[in-house]
């Protein structure tokens, strides 16, 4: 079936997707309700992700990068000319620490679901480093991926390796986690090699503030869901009735963000109207936490040899060095 939003003259609104329409109404159908969070990165959500990067609670983005930069040596030793593929490069500011370090690598594909963001971020890099190929693909890398056969050709036979840090993995589930890993042994054949940021903190203390900060940016971050919503799919959500929560459930090693409704509410959305009882929430997103031991038997699982592992000093935020 053929998904409209409810305007009488049948103009959709600008942006309007109809996977995005189907998972929005079937995960507000769900019990409990819930939305995918590839959905947050808009142009405005990945504005907001960058800002969170930046906050003192969010430990991941420092803490990885402090430990990228004290792996120069080992780096190094990786494959010259190769080719480097980031998966959710968003800003791809920690991509210079992996080309700096890399023996002269030859080319760089970027690949994120928010385009245009995408687009604009590979500029900078294109222009610090002249002679690197730069390409992007704009893709949900949460299903399987394939080469544009421009983008693969360009490639060559140059030796892949891998990059996918932030600990994005997390927000997989770890079945999705499982398939997105054997995709990407898949994208980039026998022998790349993958480096990945996995956060292993289990410490509620930390992990909370870090999805709940004192400014509220990650608040506005889950509540411009709702936005893009009411934008794209002509909801009439109010992001302002509903209270932004980060729960840690411990026993399933994952932190979850919802959005509450204090009060009874209904919503309206392509013709249909979804009720929210009072405390009920809409699950928006899961980070799970892995612990090396944990991480590496999934890795294992999906075709991957872990090959090295750093642990940062400051959080149990690790990198690991797979090979395939
Ligand atoms: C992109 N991803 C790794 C972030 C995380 O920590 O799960 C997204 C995020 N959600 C809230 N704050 C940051």
């Amino acid at each position: 079936t053929t998904l409209h939003p409810p305007d009488s003259d049948g103009v959709q609104p600008e942006g309007f997707s109809e996977v995005f329409a189907e998972q929005v109404l079937e995960g507000l159908s769900s019990r409990p309700k819930r939305i995918p969070s590839t959905w947050f990165y808009d142009h405005r959500g990945s504005e907001l992700f960058e800002q969170i990067t930046e906050l003192n609670e969010y430990y991941l983005t420092r803490t990885e990068t402090a430990l990228l930069r004290g792996l120069r040596a080992d780096l190094a030793r990786l494959p010259a000319g190769a080719a480097v593929i980031e998966f959710g490069s968003g800003s791809s500011r920690k991509t210079p620490l992996l080309l700096d370090a890399l023996k002269a690598p030859a080319s760089y594909t970027a690949i994120d679901i928010s385009g245009d963001f995408l687009r604009q971020s590979v500029q900078g890099l294109q222009l610090r480093y002249p002679h690197l190929l730069v390409q992007t693909l704009e893709a949900d890398f949460s299903a399987p991926l394939t080469w544009p056969p421009a983008l693969q050709s360009a490639v060559g036979q140059q030796p892949r390796i891998g990059f996918f840090p932030g600990s994005t993995i997390g927000n997989f589930t770890p079945e999705q986690a499982v398939r997105f890993l054997h995709g990407a042994a898949q994208f980039l054949g026998s022998g790349a090699h993958l480096l990945v940021g996995v956060d292993g903190t289990q410490d509620k203390a930390r992990l909370l503030p870090a999805y709940d900060d004192a400014r509220g940016v990650t608040a506005a971050f889950n509540r411009n869901l709702l936005i893009r919503i009411n934008r794209e799919l002509g909801a009439d959500f109010n992001p302002q009735a509903f209270r932004h929560v980060a729960r840690f459930d411990s026993a399933r090693s994952r932190v979850e963000m919802h959005l509450l409704s204090p009060t009874p509410q209904t919503v309206r959305l392509l013709g249909q109207r979804f009720t929210f009882a009072e405390g009920e929430t809409l699950h928006t997103e899961n980070s799970y936490k892995y612990p090396i031991a944990v991480f590496q038997r999934m890795a294992r699982a999906s075709g991957w040899t872990p090959h090295q592992h750093w642990l940062a000093a400051e959080a149990a935020m690790a990198l690991h060095l797979l090979q395939c």
